[in-house]
Formats: structure tokens, sequence, C-alpha cells
């Protein structure tokens, strides 16, 4: 055992050996502790025996001869631990948890038995083991959850200075393994190393690791139980998933203390809702943000955005929003406009607004070194951008030649950063897209480890702020806009994030490629991005790198409909790709399909409604939907967005059918209303205007007119699709003013409908109003999907209403006022 021991020793240092051959940690002290490293400079402790214990509040302190243990009691099924090396914690302090976050008061019991001690919750039992302080979680039923199999026990490597503090844990039999922000390769994590280091991976494939977010939760689940860890430490991180040996999974990182959350479920969807209310929701974003976005680097100049703008509507293809490149600026100088290429930006963006269409503009960290350019003038006299271990600033070259950076990690300069937006928000801009903030550089990739940052009064160097970086760049970005702002709500995309971006920005998965692979791989980065409590995400549509085919681009734009956040991006080397680039019949589908989305816009809106006030992923992968089913454990193509919506893209080139797995339920064909049962594979037509579409029965989806942007013109009458039920189900729309703030003082409300099966050929449907939102509509076009027949009777609030009912193609149709309480079907 304990030569095994060693081995897993050894390969933990090879990984930090692999980290040498990028050039990343070879500079300085602070980060070269491995590089000198020759098997006798570190030296492994473990926390040892137990001495004695203390409580504070909710927390249990175990000191052992080692190491003290604290573990707090955080909710009946999240626990926390912390680990503090010779009996002394680090200050608890984390960018990742949300400020807002209040638990609220939680009964536990703590016990002292022989061999141990034990935390009892309403759901849980944690053991912590007197002999070595090793960890052990089961449920009420006694099911093992989470096992130390080492436990915590860290590296001093001395030489250098610097700790690797780890935990080894016993993987379960069968245990599968989810999340982890946006790495690419299968869905399930089992069997691989990942490594936390946000990295500019321009042309990424499926084997590239690290890549750009560091979100270091994952779920597991065997015996039908699912769980949670959050190791929330933003040092140089590595997961192993039973990679090095298959009987163990193991976390680590290289620096920092060990600090993670266990999270228990039972259901998967649990485990992922009760981080993000830990790490924190979205606010709403404006409701144009969800609709269709059109980007290129770049889109330049004036002439050629007004003209985009114009084919856009001439062309009757709906469109929102488009972006501009760093192109805009003068000489890649932020916060500027290149006046030549743009000579009355506020014009423009004006003239465009009235379109109906929305102005988001990059913004990068580098701030070009050039005296006299107010933005770096006011960096360098307010003290704002970093410095190296010396005192000197650190200096870099990226788009605009040699730049400064901004110390996100302060708190004043967060606040200084967010003063720049007052000129983009005055010129009329909507939204900005943060890029380049893992943070990214021409010369060495990224930042040299020695570079200093105050890490809000927690002094510390690179190799610890550089995980985090990319989100408070996404903070201050977001807190600036909505500053000037006022009533209007903010719009921020980020590449680089750390656990708990979603407070702040959506995501995008950045440079990928035109490919099919691809395709597959946007695909699961995006779900496994959701299951990370980002559920505002989106890919490059069509692949930022590269030309796709007509086929491709169709079918990456049918996928991206379902995806919260739905942008075409193109690196502008390769060919355009705006959807009249290709041939008229994928031009056809293509519009056709952007149309769906802003028909379906009323459900997304109110996903993300459920998203932001209860935490539940926007998108779904099935394992979420049917956590006991083990056919859903690998199935990584088809997801839910939202309750009710199953979607499968197609992602193989000439394919007019493929399988896919519904899970238990029933559920409606969106294209022909047949019904199908789940917890079964079926195969699914899918010519080239198709890609398979299934809604939950007993599902109300709402819908809109097609328009060619949010707010083109007041919606008279919206459309609620009943499908017929087979048990009780629970649908709710969600409805504001789509931007402003007026919704968190209460403008807005709540219509939750609950349609049930009340005996052969029978079906009720409640509709229960919260809230007095005034909606531009004043009547409903009923829907009824997945009646074989007339009913004999429809009765609305009492009144009999089945000689208005009319028959169109597959459903019977109904207009009626909007305050109806219940649907009775005979
Ligand atoms: O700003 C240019 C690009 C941008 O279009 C892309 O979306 C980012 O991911 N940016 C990267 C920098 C250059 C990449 C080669």
């Amino acid at each position: 055992m304990e030569e095994v021991y060693l081995s897993k020793t050894h390969s933990i240092m090879e990984g930090t050996t692999e980290d040498i051959k990028t050039g990343i940690d070879n500079q300085d002290f602070s980060g070269n502790y491995i590089e000198n490293f020759k098997g006798k400079d570190a030296e492994e402790f473990f926390p040892g025996r137990y001495v004695s214990w203390e409580k504070n509040n909710n927390s249990f302190v175990i000191h052992g001869q080692g190491a003290a243990i604290e573990a707090t009691v955080i909710h009946s099924d999240i626990i926390k631990f912390r680990f503090g090396n010779d009996g002394y914690f680090e200050d608890d302090f984390s960018y990742a948890i949300d400020p807002e976050f209040a638990p609220a008061p939680v009964e536990y019991k703590f016990e002292e038995l022989k061999a141990s001690f034990v935390i009892k919750t309403a759901t849980l039992r944690c053991y912590i083991n007197k002999e070595n302080l090793t960890t052990k979680i089961t449920n009420n039923e006694g099911t093992v959850i989470f096992q130390d199999e080492k436990g915590y026990h860290w590296q001093d490597h001395k030489f250098h200075g610097g700790t690797i503090n780890i935990c080894t844990k016993v993987l379960q039999k069968g245990e599968k393994f989810y999340g982890l922000g946006d790495k690419t390769g299968n869905l399930n994590l089992i069997g691989t190393k990942r490594e936390l280091w946000g990295t500019d991976c321009y042309g990424y494939g499926n084997d590239t690791d690290p890549v750009y977010k560091n979100i270091p939760f994952y779920m597991g689940q065997h015996s039908h139980v699912g769980y949670g860890l959050f190791m929330d430490n933003t040092f140089r991180s590595f997961f192993d998933f039973g990679r090095e040996r298959s009987n163990v999974c193991s976390f680590w990182a290289q620096g920092g203390e060990m600090r993670y959350y266990f999270i228990y479920g039972p259901k998967l969807v649990d485990v992922a809702k009760k981080y993000t209310m830990l790490t924190g929701t979205p606010k709403l974003p404006p409701k144009w943000a969800l609709g269709y976005h059109q980007s290129k680097w770049s889109y330049y100049p004036e002439s050629v955005v007004r003209k985009l703008g114009e084919e856009f509507r001439s062309r009757k293809i709906p469109c929102d929003v488009i972006h501009l490149d760093i192109d805009y600026m003068d000489g890649f100088r932020c916060f500027t406009w290149d006046k030549k290429k743009f000579p009355k930006p506020e014009k423009m963006i004006a003239d465009m607004k009235k379109d109906g269409f929305k102005t988001v503009v990059i913004i990068d960290p580098g701030i070009k070194i050039d005296k006299g350019y107010k933005v770096y003038d006011q960096g360098r006299k307010g003290n704002h951008f970093c410095t190296r271990q010396d005192g000197a600033l650190l200096k870099a070259s990226v788009w605009p030649g040699a730049c400064h950076f901004p110390d996100f990690t302060r708190k004043r300069t967060r606040k200084w950063w967010g003063t720049l937006f007052e000129g983009l928000v005055a010129d009329g801009v909507d939204g900005v897209w943060n890029d380049m903030n893992e943070p990214a550089t021409f010369e060495d990739g990224t930042f040299p480890n020695d570079v200093r940052f105050d890490y809000d009064g927690h002094p510390c160097s690179h190799r610890k702020a550089h995980n985090v970086y990319g989100s408070l760049m996404a903070q201050s970005t977001c807190e600036g806009q909505q500053k000037y702002l006022r009533n209007k709500r903010a719009f921020t995309i980020t590449r680089s994030a750390y656990a708990g971006v979603q407070r702040y920005a959506s995501v995008w998965t950045g440079d990928n490629s035109a490919s099919w692979e691809q395709l597959k791989i946007a695909n699961i980065q995006c779900q496994r991005l959701s299951a990370s409590g980002v559920s505002f995400v989106g890919s490059d549509v069509g692949g930022f790198i590269g030309s796709p085919n007509g086929e491709l681009y169709t079918r990456w734009i049918q996928m991206a409909v379902f995806h919260p956040f739905f942008r075409t991006h193109s690196s502008g080397d390769h060919g355009d790709k705006e959807p009249w680039v290709f041939d008229q019949k994928y031009l056809e589908i293509v519009k056709e399909f952007i149309e769906l989305r802003y028909r379906l816009l009323p459900y997304i809106y109110s996903t993300f409604w459920q998203h932001s006030t209860t935490g539940i992923p926007m998108l779904r992968s099935l394992h979420m939907e049917a956590h006991v089913d083990p056919e859903t454990f690998f199935r990584e193509e088809e997801f839910m967005l939202g309750d009710h919506i199953i979607v499968c893209p197609v992602s193989e080139e000439g394919k007019d059918s493929r399988l896919m797995y519904l899970p238990k339920s029933h559920w409606y064909n969106y294209w022909t209303d047949k019904l199908e049962e789940g917890q079964r594979e079926i195969k699914v037509a899918t010519p080239l205007n198709q890609m398979p579409i299934f809604v939950r029965a007993g599902a109300v989806i709402p819908m809109q007119p097609t328009m060619q942007y949010v707010g083109e013109f007041k919606i008279q009458e919206l459309t609620l699709n009943f499908y017929k039920p087979f048990v009780e189900t629970i649908s709710q729309l969600y409805e504001d003013a789509g931007d402003g703030l007026d919704y968190l003082d209460g403008d807005c409300s709540t219509k939750t409908f609950t349609s049930t099966p009340s005996g052969l050929n029978k079906w009720k449907i409640i509709q229960h109003i919260e809230g007095d939102f005034k909606t531009e509509y004043k009547k409903y076009q009923l829907r009824f999907h997945g009646l074989e027949n007339k009913p004999g009777s429809i009765m609305i609030d009492g009144v009999e209403r089945i000689q208005d009912l009319k028959t169109e193609e597959h459903v019977l149709t109904l207009k009626t006022e909007t305050k109806f309480t219940e649907i009775l079907i005979n």
C-alpha cells in the first residue's frame, strides 16, 4: 500500500514538472520550488493524531499533531472543510462565495465517539477519525458518499518555500464525475486528470488542457447518490479522477490553504443548484442579450457596421446585437475609438439602436504604455497597474504593443476601471466583452509568477491571482457599466473565469474551430459550464477559426438556438460567417431557426429567471435529469434547456436521422407532435431543416411572435402551447419589462400553470398569477397538443368554449383572456 502511495506522490510531482515545460513556473522563488525538486527537497506531512477540539459557532476545529481540521456546517447538505498546517488557518477569504449567501440556521449534533467524532445533520453523518483525522461522509441511510483514502496531506518544499496541499479520496465503485467548468473531452470525467490554470488556448482541441476557465467544482455520483466537491483555491490546481490510480480520486493545489465544500444532492441537479446558491446567481440580463448576436474580428469601418445591420433587416433575419472587436479602438487603446474608422461612434450607435441593434464592444486588460493616453496616465498616477517582485511595473505585449495591466484584485483599482466605462456608456454602448483576461500575453503566454497582487488585502504573487484575474476583471467591468447605465441592465461577457463568475458575466468558450468535432465539443463545454454554476454560456457559432460549410453552420445554429448565449463569431481571416454567406437553402433554415429562438424567448427568459432565483442550471445534461437511470451516465449530446425541452444536436455531416435517448417521462416531437415514451433510445429523423426537439408531456411552452429584435413591436397575443399531461406537470412563465431594474422592486409577475390528467381524456389546467406586471398583450392564443380527437367540452372558468375551438394541423386552438384560473377539458 505504501508503495502505491509513493508512486502517487511521484506522479503529483510529474504533474507539476509539466508546468515547467510550459515555461510558466521557472522564473522566481515563488514558482520554482518544483523545478529544483530533486526528490529530496519535498517532505510529506499528515495531520496526525487528534490532540484537542474546540467549537466556534457552527465550526468544529480538531487539532491534530501536525495540522488542524475545521469542519463547518453551512447547511444540512453542505459541510465546509479547512485544513491548517502546523495548527494555524489562513484568513478565510474567498472571491467565489457569494457575499449575499446567507446560510439559514441549521440543526446538527456533534458527538465524540470512541474512535472518531461525528457531525450529524438532518441528512448527513460526517466522521472524523481520531487516529489520523481522515474523514468519511455518509447519508442517513449509511451509504458512504465521500471517503478519504490518504485524505488531506501536504508536501513542503523547504528549499524554495511553498506547499502543495493534497486530498485523496476513495473512488467508489461505478463512480462518475461531471462539472469542472469549460473542459473539453468526454462529459463524464472518469479516467482523466485535469488542470486549472487559465490559458489562452487558440485553436484548442478535444485533448487541450488546461483551457480558459478555472472552476474547481466537480460532481460525483455512485450508488444513485450525487454529491459535489468545490475546492475554493485559486492556485494552479489539479484534479485526478482515477487516472493515475483507478481507485483514487484526488485534487491538489500548488499553494494556498486546502479549503473545500462537500455538497450533498442526492440528485445531481440539486448539487448543481446548491453549489450555485453558494457561489451566486446572475441578475436578470436585458432580454435583448438573449436574442441573436452577430460578431466578427472585426466589423469596421462604420459603413460596414451599418451595412451589416441593413442586411439583417432587409433579409428579415432577426438580430439584436452587433459586436465590435479590437479594431474599433485607436491603436488598440482600450476605451478609445479609431476616429478614421468610426468618426462619430455615438451617432452610429444611436442610428443602429433606432433599427433595434445593440452594440457590444470588446475590452482587453492590457493598457498601452503611452504617455498622454488618458487611461494609461490615470493608471500610472493611481498606482493601478501590477508590479513585479522588485516593485517595477509589469510590462508585457499584447495587441497595442507593450502594456501595463490593472491589478483587478484591488478594490480601488476595480472601482477605477469601472469609471472608464462612463464614456462608452455615454456613447451608447450596451454591453462589454472581456477578452485576453486569463491573463494572456504574447511573450510567455501569461504574467511571470513574481508579479504582485493586492488580493484585497492579502498580498500575493501571480501564482495565487492568475486563476481569478479574469473573473475580477469581469466583475469590475459589469459594476462599472451598471453604474452609468443606471436603470438599464449591464451585459458582460468574459473569456476567463473563476468559480462565481456567473454573478457578473456570461461566458463563451473561446477560440474554437469550424469542424464537426468542435460542434460536439461546444455542446459538451456548454453543458459542463452550466453544471458548474455558469448557465449564461455559448460558443462561437460556426467556429472562430476556419470556414464551416453551409451544413455545419446550419447544424451549429440549430444547437445554439438552445444555448443561453447565442452568437456567431469569426476570426475574419477565413471568410465571413454572416447567415447570407451560405447558399440559399442553408440561409432559409438558419433564418427559420433564429426565428424559432425569438418565438421561444418567453420560455428562455423564464428559464433564466428560474436559474437566477433557484440556481438550477439552464442547460441540464441527461444525468441531471435522470440521475438514477444508468443509460444517462455516459450520454453527452442530448441536453435539456429548462424544465421541459430536450434537444439533441446533429453532430455529423449528411445525417438524415440520428439516435437519441429520452429520459423517463412522455415526450412530444416538436415537429410532428408524435408522442414518445421516455426511458428509451429512439431514432429521430433529422432532415437539414430539423434538429430533434422534444417537449415534455404536460408542459406549457409560452411563445411570442417572431420579431426582428426584442421589443420591435408590442405583442398583441401570447401563445401558450399546452402539451397533454400524463402526470401533474408544473410550468412557469416569468415576465417583466425585459430591461431596467424595476423588477427588483417587484414590477414583475409569475404565472404558474399546473396541468393535470384528471381521468380518461380529461385534463385540467390551473393558472396561478403572482405579481401584477402589466403585459403588452391582453389575450392568449391557446394551442392544445396531444388531443387525438376534439374534446366534448372545454370550460374556461366555468364557461363552455367548445364552439370556439379551431383545428389547425395537429393542434386545437382557442383565444382567451389572460386572466383565466381554470381550464377543464373533457
Ligand atoms: O480580439 C480578437 C480575438 C477575438 O475575436 C476572439 O474572440 C478572442 O477569443 N481575440 C481572442 C484575440 C486574438 C486571438 C487570436
